[in-house]
């Protein structure tokens, strides 16, 4: 049985810091689990970005590694090339993984790196106070677009998984969320994936997860869950974009 609702050995027994609502803690989660019943717990270096995401070293109890902010693509990259049969992946923020570290992103994509990307996509710079991000939706008010996000002054959103999909080396590209139960399912099957891409050598995998930031967004919880399924997805349609 998929361990959804219960704790992987992989996350330390304690409350976790994250703000109610967060699904920082489900991806966790999630990632957790997956590599608990794959028995690579040990064999593991989990890559934080710099944000929220960096939070996760306090809770998970596997072999991790910081890097400065933007860079996990490269760092992870060098640990699995000095390192072939450590499971490297990489946990990583929209500021961090499209903003400040899209180079390090696309290079690592574009030399089919054989690393496994997870990419937590909340429409903002959480931990810094909730500025525009590259994913930050039009019209969406963030603190430093408190009228909304306008293309003349700031472009659009920036799709990660169809940008990453324009290269030729990526093997696994898939955009899930963790709004409901379903969905949980099918977040996990994609975390599956993509370590096992990463298993049997076959290069870069990554999974996006649309996610949510009650706390810079101004609305409970509950209120964020709808705002994904009504206003992210839309404009960040799930789905595996490659399975090669
Ligand atoms: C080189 C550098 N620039 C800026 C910062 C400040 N900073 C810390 S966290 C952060 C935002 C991270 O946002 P994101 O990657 O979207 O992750 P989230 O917190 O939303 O999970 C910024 C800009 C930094 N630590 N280092």
């Amino acid at each position: 049985m998929e361990k959804i609702y219960s704790r992987p050995a992989g996350l330390k027994k304690m409350i976790n810091g994250y703000c109610p609502g967060c699904l920082h803690s489900a991806a966790g989660k999630l990632i957790m689990s997956v590599l608990e019943e794959l028995d690579l717990l040990e064999k593991t270096v989990m890559v934080d970005g710099v944000g929220c995401c960096a939070s996760n070293h306090s809770y998970i109890d596997i072999d991790a590694c910081g890097s400065p902010h933007g860079r996990p693509g490269a760092v992870a990259s060098a640990i699995k090339r000095c390192s072939p049969e450590t499971i490297v992946v990489t946990y990583q923020g929209d500021g961090d993984l499209a903003s400040i570290g899209l180079a390090e992103t696309m290079m690592a994509a574009n030399r089919g790196d054989n690393i496994s990307v997870f990419f937590i996509n909340n429409a903002n710079y959480g931990m810094t106070g909730g500025q525009m991000a590259p994913t930050t939706l039009m019209d969406m008010k963030t603190s430093t677009t408190p009228y909304g996000r306008h293309a003349d002054e700031h472009g659009y959103p920036m799709h990660m998984c169809e940008v990453l999909n324009t290269l030729t080396a990526p093997s696994y590209i898939a955009r899930v969320t963790c709004i409901d139960a379903p969905n949980m399912r099918k977040a996990r099957a994609a975390v599956k994936q993509a370590i096992q891409h990463q298993l049997d050598g076959k290069g870069f995998s990554m999974v996006e997860f649309v996610s949510n930031c009650p706390t810079n967004w101004g609305v409970s919880p509950l209120e964020s869950l709808k705002f994904i399924k009504e206003k992210m997805l839309p404009e960040f349609p799930l789905g595996e974009f490659r399975n090669r």
